[in-house]
């Protein structure tokens, strides 16, 4: 992102180098661009400064440099360092979103400053990371096993321990592990998991208590390692299979979205998260052409002004595709 320096402007090198570590934590951890500016700015005049500076009372005279820095290039000219900076640099949450930024080439990061939240960031951006080499196993160790695609045998164990913990919490729940996995894809992305129960609809309140209960319960039983967010009717987060034995390899982390959708809408929910997203696009064009609109939530009629009705009331897949006049077609057809 920095631009290399001029090998002639090394001159206060020492200075501009702190002021751009300033500027840099102020945009990506505290996204305080006037600050991340200010710090620029400074470095910037800095820079083109043909002296070697030798106070901070020398550098205040200068376009850009303020009190406070001056009180920084002072310490930094006795000291040889700043605490601030070294503060920075050992707290885990700044120093790690700092790494990130530069690694990954992400701009800044979602607002909260948690590292987990960077994870998050950076997988929904599908964003690749570049510059291998200067990795950092200790950050960069769970992003790269989320790269790797889940194996089938993988996802239907996991299939099976979920199913059979939700039955434990209460036999009422309805779960489905959708996305390509239920498109029988021989290695999966992610855990896609819709989760509805009868006693949740979209004409009675919210209940994230059904969500979190699930949450929870993975937690205790070790599955559910981490969270990336979670809330009232979506989680994201990450999973891990216990190893069996001693002997064989531990198991990857995995990334895992549990959605909890009212019951007359799970089947377009289900529908829609099976994909393929191009299997959607498709279906959704045709729909329209039937005079329906599509989402993953409802299906609804089009009036002849184009506006939408009320929702149809739908209990099983099949059920929109006999709406719309679709052929069936079962999930393992759904690539387009
Ligand atoms: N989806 C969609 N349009 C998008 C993204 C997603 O319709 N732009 C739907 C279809 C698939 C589902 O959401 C889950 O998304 P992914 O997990 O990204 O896709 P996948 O098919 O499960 O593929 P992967 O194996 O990589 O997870
Ligand atoms: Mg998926």
């Amino acid at each position: 992102m920095s631009k290399r320096k001029a090998p002639q402007e090394s001159l206060n090198e020492g200075i501009t180098d702190f002021l751009v570590e300033l500027a840099n934590y102020e945009k990506n951890v505290n996204r305080a661009i006037h600050k991340y500016n200010a710090y620029r700015k400074a470095a910037s005049t800095i820079a083109k400064y043909p002296n070697k500076i030798k106070s901070g009372e020398e550098a205040k005279k200068l376009d850009g440099v303020g009190a406070k820095i001056a009180e920084k290039i002072d310490e930094f000219l006795q000291t040889g360092k700043l605490r601030k900076l070294e503060k920075i640099r050992n707290d885990d949450t700044s120093s790690s979103i700092n790494f990130l930024t530069r690694v990954t080439g992400i701009g800044y990061v979602a607002s909260s400053t948690s590292l987990n939240v960077v994870y998050l960031d950076i997988y929904s951006k599908k964003r690749i990371i570049r510059n291998q080499n200067a990795l950092n196993d200790q950050f960069i160790g769970p992003l790269r096993e989320f790269e790797k695609r889940i194996p089938r045998a993988e996802m239907e164990q996991m299939e099976t321990l979920i199913l059979g913990e939700l039955e434990k919490i209460d036999t009422d729940y309805i779960g489905t592990i959708c996305g390509s996995y239920r498109r029988g894809a021989a290695s999966s992305g992610d855990i896609d998991i819709l989760l509805t129960h009868p006693n949740y609809t979209s004409q009675t309140e919210k209940q994230p208590k059904l969500l979190h209960a699930v949450v929870d319960h993975l937690e205790s039983i070790g599955f559910v390692t981490d969270t990336l967010s979670k809330g009232d009717t979506k989680f994201m987060g990450v999973c891990q299979l216990q190893q069996g034995d001693e002997d064989e390899e531990e198991y990857l982390h995995r990334r895992i979205d549990i959605r909890l959708i009212p019951k007359d809408q799970y089947y377009c929910g289900v529908l829609y998260f099976t994909g393929s997203d191009i299997f959607n696009k498709n279906m959704r064009t045709h729909a329209l052409e039937k005079g329906f609109t599509l989402n993953e939530y409802t299906i609804r009629p089009l009036g002849v002004t184009g506006v939408a009705g009320e929702p149809l009331l739908v209990d099983s897949e099949r059920d929109i595709f006999e709406y719309i006049h679709y052929k069936y077609r079962e999930p393992k057809d759904r690539s387009e």
